[in-house]
C-alpha cells in the first residue's frame, strides 16, 4: 500500500494548548490536508493512551488517513494501527518489524547518516530526520541536521525520508527542493490559530509544480 507521506502530523497536547481538543485539532488538520498523523503521548496513562489512540483511528479510517503511533508497540497492536514510530532509545527496528508484521508501517527517528543506513537496513518503511532545525518542541534532542544535509540523506537511502524539526510555511519550499518524501510537523499545526488553514498553506505549498 502506498503512504503519502507528504504532510505528516504530529501529535504535541502540550503545544495543542489549554481547551483544545486533540481529536477535533487532528481531524482540522486532515481537513486541511495532512495526508498522515503519528500519534505521541509522552504521560498518558496506558488506558487513556488506547482509549484515545482507538478514538482517534475510528474518525481517521473514515478520512482515510493512517495513523501511526509512537513508541508504544503494544499500543499500536491493540487498535491495529497502521503503523509506529520508534526513536533511537526505542525498541530497535528489526524487533518492531518482525512484531508489527511486514504489512505495517515502522518508521524510524534518526539523525545522522550512520543511523539511516542502520534504519533501512533494519527493515524501516521509512525515515524521519531531525531535528532541521532547532525547535521548541523537542529539546531533549541532536544538533539540528540543516537543510543542506538533508541531500546526503536522500542520496545515502532509498526508503521514503521525512523531514522534522522546526518546519514552517517560510522553510517548507527548501525542504522540499532537498527531495524529502515529506515534512512531519508539529507546532506548525497544533499550535496554529486555524489549523485546517495552516494544513491547507501547507500542502499547497507542498504539491505545487
Ligand atoms: N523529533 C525531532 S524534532 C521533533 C520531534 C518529535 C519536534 C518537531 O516539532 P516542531 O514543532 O514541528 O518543530
Ligand atoms: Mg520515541
Amino acid at each position: 500500500v502506498a503512504v503519502d507521506y507528504s504532510l505528516y502530523l504530529v501529535t504535541d497536547r502540550d503545544i495543542l494548548g489549554e481547551g483544545r481538543d486533540l481529536i477535533q485539532a487532528v481531524c482540522d488538520a486532515v481537513r486541511g490536508g495532512v495526508t498522515l498523523v503519528q500519534l505521541r503521548e509522552k504521560r498518558l496513562s496506558s488506558r487513556d493512551f488506547y482509549n484515545l489512540a482507538l478514538a482517534l483511528k475510528k474518525k481517521l479510517v473514515s478520512m482515510n488517513v493512517p495513523l501511526i503511533i509512537n513508541d508504544r508497540l503494544d499500543i499500536a497492536l491493540a487498535i491495529d494501527a497502521d503503523g509506529l514510530h520508534v526513536g533511537q532509545e526505542d525498541l530497535p527496528v528489526n524487533i518492531a518489524r518482525s512484531l508489527m508484521g511486514p504489512e505495517k508501517i515502522v518508521g524510524l527517528s534518526v539523525n545522522t547518516l550512520e543511523q539511516a543506513r542502520e534504519g533501512e537496513q533494519a527493515g524501516a518503511s521509512y525515515l524521519g530526520i531531525g531535528p532541521v532545525f532547532y525547535t521548541q518542541t523537542k529539546t531533549d534532542i541532536d544538533e539540528p541536521v540543516g537543510v543542506e544535509k538533508l541531500k546526503l540523506f536522500k542520496k545515502n537511502t532509498s526508503i521514503p525520508l521525512v523531514a522534522i524539526g522546526g518546519i514552517n510555511l517560510n522553510n517548507l519550499e527548501d525542504v522540499k527542493q532537498t527531495g524529502m518524501d515529506g515534512v512531519a510537523i508539529v507546532s506548525g499545526l497544533m499550535a496554529a490559530q486555524d489549523v485546517t488553514g495552516a494544513a491547507r498553506e501547507m500542502i499547497n505549498i507542498w504539491k505545487k509544480n
